[in-house]
């Protein structure tokens, strides 16, 4: 500008600022343009139907342990049994002594625990609670006793230190290892929906006597032998047997007016082999993706 002749600089500053107006007017058209198609992308992408029903809650389901243990306490009420409950911390003498299993005996190393510095345990089997059952309602009586048990075992795939079983009881004037095998068919032929073929085996459990190990015939080989059941045609599942007399008596019922039967099954076992997992430590690993198939 300085090197124009005065008059023509009036000329050329005019021109100068109309460029101006017109390079500044399309810049903001084009920025506009850009900021629109930004805002079409970003609205076709994140497109939201607000008429669809909202996704809501996840809902979750009931752990398989707790499906089983359900369906069998559902049976039981349907025939009359109570179902009882107590502590998982017990005293050494209604986890042992009330059971015929003094200090001396070999079944405690069987069932070697975890004690607490006062002497008190955690409960290796559920039958304490059936042992405060007697003592609380007396004979004669129907129970069953689910629950959560803990053992000191080394931990591998089909060895928990925690684990539920179900055990449950008759005591009545006269009671038979005929009503103890109609109850156990029933049961099991309800737990595994169809109709189950049983026999039994001697066994030693020091609260029954007799006591008994009770097989199902193998359903998948008809009991012809197969590997299912390591070629037997037979398939372990609980021990029962008739109430040792001492243990009535230890809870205060006279052995001579009075028996019954009484049986134990793991619901973790059952549970591992109704839904075929083949590690135990699944069941309480909390892990959503074994959780979530159920
Ligand atoms: C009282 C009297 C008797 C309960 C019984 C068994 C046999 C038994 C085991 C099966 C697998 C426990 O989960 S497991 O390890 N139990 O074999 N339980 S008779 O007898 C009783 C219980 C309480 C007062």
């Amino acid at each position: 500008m300085g090197q124009l002749a005065p008059q023509e600089r009036a000329h050329v500053g005019k021109l100068l600022n109309a460029v101006k107006t017109e390079l500044e007017a399309a810049l903001h058209a084009r920025k506009a343009r850009f900021d629109e198609q930004a805002l079409a992308a970003r609205l076709d992408a994140e497109w939201v139907d607000l008429t669809l029903p909202a996704p809501g809650q996840p809902t979750g389901s009931l752990h398989p342990i707790t499906q089983i243990q359900t369906e069998i306490e559902d049976l039981f009420i349907s025939m009359g049994f109570a179902v009882l409950g107590g502590p998982e911390v017990e005293t050494e003498y209604n986890n042992f002594d009330a059971l015929n299993i003094p200090a001396d005996h070999p079944a405690r190393d069987m069932q070697d625990t975890f004690w607490l510095a006062d002497h008190n345990l955690l409960r290796t089997h559920t039958s304490p609670v059936q042992v405060r059952g007697m003592q609380r309602f007396g004979p004669p009586l129907r129970m069953i006793a689910p629950g959560r048990v803990f053992r000191n075992e080394a931990v591998d795939a089909s060895h928990e230190h925690t684990f539920y079983q179900v055990e449950g009881m008759i005591v009545d004037r006269v009671v038979s290892v005929a009503h103890l095998i109609y109850f156990m068919k029933t049961m099991l032929s309800h737990i595994m929906g169809r109709d189950v073929t049983v026999r039994l085996r001697p066994g030693f459990f020091p609260f029954v006597e007799p006591g008994f190990e009770l097989d199902i015939q193998c359903f998948i080989c008809g009991g012809a032998g197969c590997p299912v059941c390591k070629q037997s045609g037979w398939v372990e599942q609980l021990g029962c047997g008739l109430v040792h007399p001492n243990v009535l008596r230890m809870s205060g019922i006279d052995p001579e007016e009075w028996n019954g039967f009484a049986f134990g099954l793991g619901l973790t076992r059952l549970a591992m082999m109704r839904y075929s997992i083949d590690d135990i430590r699944l069941l309480q690993s909390g892990d959503l993706r074994f959780l979530n198939q159920f």
